[in-house]
């Protein structure tokens, strides 16, 4: 039944002068006023029924069948992979696997999958943070998400309409991309991250001193996925944000200090949050104002402080998220260990860049206090904001506008409402709130502390992602979603504004490398079922149409570098196939229409199965084949 069909049952029934039993019980319970003994209908009165009727009308259950108005995409922290949940259900629909390796696709084991990683695909972890869709004129685009790995400082960008990773660069020059978002006007051409440690320059343990170190701010172009530049700042980097006008970005900075102990990043009242005029940045490069390190070309401009590029603007105190409003108006850095957060009017940036301010606090135009531990904020495009207190482990909604009039001196009352999460708050995040079209509908919160709120599992526990609703005055919490470490940050994308397709063209860039190997093998992928001899190399080639391979069995010698070819042919959506060699350490996905290759040595003389491991058919068990290895 859709949510219209139901609305328009419950006028029925409540024109017939009551509701089904079925739905009184669900309403009587959201109402709160279902009585102990269970069935109450003889003491409901009309007007509870009315109220019952319109919490029902806000029932949030999607139900079977019916689907999500919003996808989710969740970073999976140190799991290295990006997660895309439905929202509101909180059903996780699929994992696109990016910084680690992933068993069931083949990522990080297939061919395609390692010329992406490149460089980098001997590494089999990472650290994914902060997952951001591309945007045209303020809106998402629903093209492309990019997505920091601390880990080993690279960034990745994932094709939603076939929802796989298919750029990834390591940044030079710097250690551990943290804090990542995307120039949102007039689109995202570029792509910045915040490198967070510094390093010293050369980094060749010719000299490890302080002095001769630092971190830089980082911009790649969200197309090309080449480095365009990097800035070099003072202190380090966290989180940063960009703002409507295509002219700055900002980030934050806990280690003004530059220290190396706990104690001594808590040691200044107020560390910074870093302006970056984008405008100046690209002049300079343009006019040549810049220099290289060490190998890399990458143009890199100075924007320590003193410089023309940048700007720095005292903030309290080892300041962590920084949130664009979706107004445009403002930068909020939360304060993290302040109580407070900083917010910072873009308008007044210019006036800043050309030297009309008394100082750069004068940026401030609002210091509100909300709470212990505040670390990250969001927006519901109605003026509010919610920022998560990570010590008092709520989130706190609070007006903005309020907040400023309090900054001047007026007595009123920003807070809105602090609601209890469950527990420790780091990211929350509202529907499309990066965006112009933030719609305040949904609100999620990422509890780092699960605790007691699902059966035990041992001593590692699941994280527990919250759904809020807060289209109303108050927020309520809907939902307990427990998730395998660690989601830090997700974004809520409307499900129109992503197109997928269903089935793969033959022609996808995806996996044009394995035609082109059958080009000059002249064979083609769509109908060989063959093996090409290149010395010691072998190159087997083979459809699949379910439940069968185009080759039962294939020969190669011991030793021999084996690559293999599968062509799905099938064009029926959901009939992917795959494709395992026994004890090969091999195993990928080969979805309708796809290509996917794999490469592996052929070191164990004799007889070696292969099978398909995507249930694809009646007789998807039938679906296999042998390798016939010939010994040396
Ligand atoms: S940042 S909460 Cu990457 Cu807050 Cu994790
Ligand atoms: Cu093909 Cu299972
Ligand atoms: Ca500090």
């Amino acid at each position: 039944m859709s949510k219209r069909d139901e609305l328009e049952n419950v006028k029925q029934e409540q024109a017939e002068g009551g509701l089904s039993r079925r739905r009184f019980m669900g309403a009587a319970a959201l109402a709160g006023v279902a009585g102990a003994t269970g069935l109450g209908t003889a003491v409901m009165s009309r007007e509870s029924f009315a109220a019952a009727a319109e919490e029902a009308r806000k029932d949030w259950t999607v139900h079977p069948g019916e689907l999500d108005e919003y996808y989710g995409f969740w970073s999976g922290g140190h799991s290295g992979e990006v997660r895309v949940v439905g929202v509101p259900s909180m059903r996780e629909l699929m994992r696109i696997p990016v910084f680690n390796v992933d068993s069931a696709t083949g990522w990080g084991i297939t061919n395609e999958s390692k010329e992406i990683l490149g460089d980098s695909s001997r590494f089999s972890n990472g650290d994914a943070h902060h997952p951001h869709v591309s945007m045209t004129d303020g809106r998402y685009d629903g093209k492309y998400l990019f997505i920091n790995d601390k880990a080993n400082t690279r960034v990745a960008r994932v094709r939603l309409d076939i929802m796989k990773c298919d750029k990834i660069t390591t940044i030079p020059n710097v250690q551990a991309i943290h804090g990542l978002r995307l120039q949102k006007v007039p689109k995202t051409k570029y792509v910045f991250c915040n490198a967070e440690y510094v390093i010293p320059h050369p980094n060749d343990g010719s000299d490890t001193s302080l002095e001769s170190s630092f971190t830089m701010f980082n911009a790649l172009d969200a197309e090309t996925m080449e480095m365009a530049f990097q800035v070099i700042v003072d202190g380090n980097l966290d989180n940063t944000d960009a703002d409507y006008t295509g002219k700055y970005a900002c980030s934050t900075c806990y280690n003004s200090e530059k220290a190396l102990d706990l104690a001594g990043t808590m040691r200044n009242d107020r560390d910074w949050a870093v302006v970056f005029n984008i405008e100046r940045i690209e002049q300079a490069v343009k006019n040549g104002n810049y220099q290289t390190l060490g190998d890399s070309e990458v143009p890199v401009v100075d924007g320590r402080h003193g410089s023309e590029l940048t700007r720095y603007i005292p903030v309290p105190k080892n300041p962590h998220g920084l949130n664009t409003s979706p107004d445009g108006k403002y930068f909020i850095a939360a304060g993290k260990l302040s109580p407070t957060v900083s917010i910072i009017a873009i308008d007044k940036l210019d006036d800043l860049f050309a030297g009309n301010l008394g100082e750069e606090r004068d940026v401030i135009v609002g210091e509100p206090e909300l709470g212990l531990g505040p670390l990250h904020t969001t927006y519901d495009g109605r003026g509010n904001a919610y920022t998560t207190l990570f010590i008092d482990s709520q989130v706190v909604k609070w007006n903005i506008a309020d907040a400023i009039k309090h900054y001047n001196g007026e007595d009123v009352n920003y807070i809105r409402q602090k609601l209890d999460v469950h527990y420790q708050p780091g990211h929350n995040h509202a529907s499309l709130t990066e965006s112009r079209d933030a719609d305040g509908k949904w609100l999620v919160v990422l509890s780092k502390f699960s605790k007691d709120r699902f059966l035990p599992v041992g001593p590692l526990h699941p994280e527990n992602d919250q759904l809020i609703d807060i289209s109303g005055e108050e927020m309520k919490l809907v939902h307990d979603g427990p998730t395998f470490a660690e989601p830090h940050d997700c974004i809520l994308v409307r499900r129109d504004q992503i197109k997928t397709q269903k089935i793969y063209t033959r022609d996808d860039p995806y996996f044009a490398s394995c035609r082109e190997q059958a080009e000059q093998d002249g064979v083609s992928l769509e109908s060989a079922n063959t093996v090409i001899r290149d010395g010691n190399k072998v190159r087997v080639y083979m459809t699949s149409v379910a439940p069968q391979y185009g080759l039962n069995e294939f020969k190669v010698k011991q030793g021999d570098e084996v690559t293999v070819y599968v062509t799905n042919l099938d064009t029926i959506e959901d009939v992917t196939h795959g494709f395992c060699m026994v004890n090969h350490g091999v195993s990928m996905e080969i979805s309708p229409q796809q290509t996917a290759s794999v490469t592996f040595t052929a070191d164990k003389p004799g007889v070696h199965w292969y099978y398909c491991n995507w249930f694809c058919h009646a007789l998807h068990m039938e679906m296999r084949g042998r390798m016939l290895v010939e010994k040396a």
